[in-house]
């Protein structure tokens, strides 16, 4: 059965079991991994077997919100038993079930109960409680409320620390139009409770090694505008990578950037994961809905920023579709 929980339910459900799994989504960002974070913490003071599992490794940048022991990058052959005998799976900020990756198949399998606390729109086959608002600014938000639900009493740092790097990375530091007054409430809440917003940025902003901000100079120097400077778009291709010495993980920083341009709607980052494998972002200034088109070729995310990876098609080629298919986006019915 499928059930549209809200905190209060989700809250009662996780606090009638013990052995909770929490999970995020592949190369996980600090709403995801500062969500299960914050729950595990919280679910250890109330007494549970509570463990996260991630199907890949916590990034460089998120390190510091993590003490040791307390992440568990899923192993195949060793964390199956893991997965199977928990009583509940919890996962946080998917947006699709293929970004479990690895452990999309033993998460199916388990005979449990499966939770999923997202903002993103999630075409669902494999979660029988869902709390998901996509109005909510974060998962992190949302697992505030859960927090609260459970009868947490006094907000520590332990736990505002990594809901705070959660909201303030989805809000694109209180900019984007997930900024709500709630939003800004609860950072207030998590400031109170000892959270120092200094400390955070320097944390996730300037700590990169130099190679990287070269690199990401590189990619910038590459931006390419189409359609009268409303599309803008870079590949990354392992061409390109293995010339310079970057790698794919040090490249999705030039996102961003790709919506500074003046005129520019829509903005297309293209990487290449492995020879077959190429992983786009896509990006609108706020007219325009990428996710439709995200979702067409197998992704997901949320009506402005969205991705997917397409499989089986050169670098070159997937690259060239996917930027026809975003003209069209920006200048429909042209012809050209
Ligand atoms: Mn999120």
């Amino acid at each position: 059965m499928r059930t549209e929980a809200n905190a209060e339910s989700v809250a009662q459900h996780l606090l009638s079991h013990d052995k909770i799994v929490l999970t995020t989504h592949m190369t996980p960002d600090g709403d995801g991994l500062g969500s299960e974070l914050a729950l595990l913490r919280y679910l250890k003071r109330r007494g549970k077997n509570a463990k996260i599992l991630n199907c890949s490794t916590v990034p460089e940048d998120l390190r510091f919100l993590v003490r040791s022991g307390e992440v568990i990058t899923f192993q195949r052959g060793k964390h199956e038993s893991v997965i199977a005998e928990a009583e509940v799976i919890c996962a946080f900020d998917l947006g699709a079930a293929g970004r479990l990756g690895r452990m999309e198949g033993p998460v199916r399998s388990a005979q449990c109960s499966k939770v999923l606390v997202d903002h993103h729109l999630f075409d669902n086959d494999l979660f029988d409680v869902l709390f998901v608002d996509t109005r909510a600014s974060s998962s992190a938000e949302l697992t505030f409320g859960l927090l609260e639900a459970m009868g947490m009493k006094d907000l520590d740092v332990e736990i505002a620390e990594p809901l705070h790097v959660g909201l303030i990375q989805d809000t694109g530091s209180f900019n984007y139009n997930t900024t709500t007054p709630s939003a800004l409430r609860l950072a207030a809440k998590f400031l109170e409770a000892g959270v120092k917003p200094y400390r955070v940025w320097r944390k996730l902003n300037c700590q990169k090694p130099l190679h990287r901000v070269r690199f990401m100079g590189n990619n910038i120097a590459r931006i390419e505008l189409h359609e009268d400077g409303k599309l803008s778009s870079v590949l990354c291709d392992l061409d390109y990578m293995k010339k310079v010495k970057g790698e794919p993980r040090d490249a999705f920083e030039v996102v961003n950037h790709l919506l500074s341009i003046r005129g520019v709607e829509v903005g297309c980052f293209a990487v290449q994961i492995a020879s077959d494998k190429i992983k786009f972002s896509l990006r609108s200034s706020g007219r325009i809905d990428v996710c439709d088109l995200a979702k067409e070729f197998g992704g997901g995310g949320h009506r402005f920023a969205a991705g997917f990876t397409t499989n089986g098609m050169t670098a070159k080629d997937a690259y060239a579709e996917v930027i026809r298919r975003c003209c069209d986006l920006v200048n429909p019915g042209a012809l050209r």
